[in-house]
């Protein structure tokens, strides 16, 4: 890679600070009372800032010029960052409140300073804790449904739409996705792998024809339908959570979407509902049954809050005269499909490719095995009764009833 630039460290991040007047004056240099870094994701450095006594300080998330989980063999563009400020700034101005706030990007080292967000929890590691943060899977579908009609042909000026799609072209964020999600799971692959028992279950994946195929028109529609200004990489491990307390409301953030680009809105949808099926799979495999039904009652709570917060924005559609309610009918049924196929390739992708999940793979081999088994049979049945049946509601009760027939404890 030739790319050079100033890689920041927490010896470092101080002294950056105080050269920068905009984050200096948000967090003066004299008051940091500690740095820690922390990125535990796939790709970037993550740096807290803490305030005065612990005050809420400020995060600066820096791109490396290469994938942090493989390291300088995987070059990949820092530019992701630039990515990722413009969606958040676009995304909190649709759905304030949902999105860490923006204070700066620096184009030159590629960082963003935002939001300290020390008070709430990565919600999958809450999930993990088995803690609930009942209303977190509205909020994320409110955010779907906001960014979706806002971003959109339906929300924008059709010559704004088309310069902010030019402007979010993200090809090798997508190409990650286009291997990773929706290739290499179905396919032989350097890059996956599984538990030895887990072998004969990731074969008939393989040789699974209905679902290869259903995969090849899910990276179709991925590679060619810009509907919206799509966050990208909505899992669990980009949502972050706090719960109402001391006369605070619960507060919900969804954060780290550098994969954004103009792409299906049914993305978004998936891959928050593959994260559920996957926490109901961990809660199965622990006994905890009735933790696991409602986490699968989450896949409908997101659908729910999206589909009704897209038609209450529907009358200010921009060209009634031929997006009629039937459009908006069509859509949405089609947005319905595809959420639950881009589901199916992400949960998948989480059992045997690269970028697995804590949720499963903390677990004992004994449990992990029927956990992983479970997920693979509920993703092929996502991928293939979609259509015949595309509520989340039906598409869990099914899931449900797969991952407790295939559990081994
Ligand atoms: C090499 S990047 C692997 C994964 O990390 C990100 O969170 C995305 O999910 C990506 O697919
Ligand atoms: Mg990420």
């Amino acid at each position: 890679m030739s790319e050079t630039y100033e890689i920041l460290a927490p010896t470092t991040v101080v002294d950056y600070v105080a050269r920068n007047p905009r984050l200096a004056a948000a967090l003066p240099p004299a008051s940091i009372s500690d740095v820690r870094e922390v990125g535990d994701g796939n790709l970037n450095l993550v740096f807290i800032l803490s305030g005065a006594g612990g005050a809420p300080g400020m995060v600066l998330k820096q791109a490396l010029p290469y994938v942090r989980l493989v390291g300088p063999d995987w070059p990949m563009t820092p530019d992701r960052a630039a990515k990722e400020a413009n969606a958040l700034r676009v995304h909190g101005r649709l759905a304030p409140g949902l999105v860490p706030t923006l204070y700066d990007y620096d184009a030159e080292r590629y960082v963003i300073a935002m939001e300290d967000l020390s008070d709430h929890a990565v919600w999958r590691h809450a999930l993990n804790r088995g803690e609930r943060h009942e209303g977190a899977a509205t909020d994320v579908g409110v955010y779907v449904g906001e960014v979706a009609f806002g971003t959109s042909v339906f929300g924008m000026d059709p010559h704004e739409e088309k310069a902010a799609l030019a402007a979010a072209v993200n090809p090798q964020l997508c190409e990650i996705t286009e291997d990773l999600v929706l290739t290499e799971p179905t396919r032989p692959a350097q890059r996956n792998s599984c538990l030895p028992a887990n072998e004969a279950d990731a074969r008939e994946l393989v040789g699974d024809d209905a679902t290869v195929r259903e995969m090849g028109w899910l990276k179709l529609q991925f590679m060619t339908q810009a509907e919206a200004l799509i966050h990208g990489d909505l899992h669990t491990g980009s949502v972050m959570v706090r719960a109402a307390a001391d006369g605070e409301p619960r507060s919900t953030k969804c954060f780290d979407s550098e994969f954004a680009f103009y792409g299906p809105v049914g993305f978004d949808l998936g891959l928050t509902y593959a994260n559920y099926v996957i926490a109901a799979a961990r809660a199965f495999a622990l006994g905890e049954d009735e933790r696991a039904a409602w986490a699968l009652s989450l896949l409908d709570e997101t659908w729910r809050a999206f589909e009704a917060t897209f038609r209450a924005r529907w009358p200010e559609r921009r060209d009634p005269r031929v997006f009629t309610d039937g459009v908006l009918e069509q859509f949405i049924a089609k947005v319905a499909v595809d959420g639950l196929g881009f589901g199916a390739a992400e949960a998948m992708r989480r059992i045997v490719g690269l970028a697995k999940t804590a949720d499963i793979e903390t677990l004992e081999p004994a449990l992990r095995e029927g956990a992983a088994r479970g997920v693979l049979r509920a993703s092929r049945m996502m991928a293939t009764t979609r259509h015949a049946d595309p509520t989340a509601a039906g598409i869990a009760a099914r899931a449900g009833d797969i991952l407790l027939a295939a559990r081994t404890r």
